[in-house]
């Protein structure tokens, strides 16, 4: 089956893609900024769909190394874990990828991310018949406390 893919800025942080099916759309993609020898930080971001999918991957540049991450209270210690295979998203519904909750996690980084600039995400997702699409968008590095609860620090990372 021939994989038609086409994606239309809405905005700078607004992308649709239009499948033969289904139609995803990232709104808000945002990146927390680091300070220099921090290795990671996480992507925050709404998506919607049409059609049931599963956001399964992400690749980027900015990064050697992006995971789909949950993070969650466990024994009153917050502890964050890749999800496998990934996080399914309801026709109609949206996912919320926000601080505290799941999120997408860069790693190995090596140099700092500065706030105002941008990392170009490519999101991956599978639909109910296994067939893979991607999203292209671009998220905004914001400052490092923006929205922030205290509690999340990418530092301890526990898997
Ligand atoms: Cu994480």
């Amino acid at each position: 089956m021939r994989h038609i893919l086409s994606a239309v800025a809405l905005s700078a942080l607004t992308f649709v893609s239009t499948l033969s099916h289904a139609e995803v759309k990232v709104q808000d993609a945002w990146v927390r900024a680091t300070v220099a020898q921090q290795k990671s930080t996480g992507a925050f971001m709404r998506i919607t769909s049409t059609e049931p999918t599963t956001l399964v991957g992400v690749r980027t540049s900015a990064a050697p190394v992006s995971e789909v991450h949950e993070m969650k209270m466990e024994d009153n210690v917050m502890k964050m874990r890749k999800v496998d295979p990934g996080i399914a998203i309801k026709a109609g519904e949206a996912l919320e990828l926000k601080p505290g909750g799941y999120h997408v996690m860069l790693m190995d980084l090596s140099k700092a991310m500065a706030a105002g600039s941008q990392v170009p995400l490519t999101l991956v997702f599978k639909d109910a018949a296994g067939k893979e699409s991607t999203v292209d968008v671009n998220a905004e590095v914001r400052a490092l406390n923006a929205n922030a609860p205290a509690a999340m620090d990418h530092g301890k990372h526990k898997h």
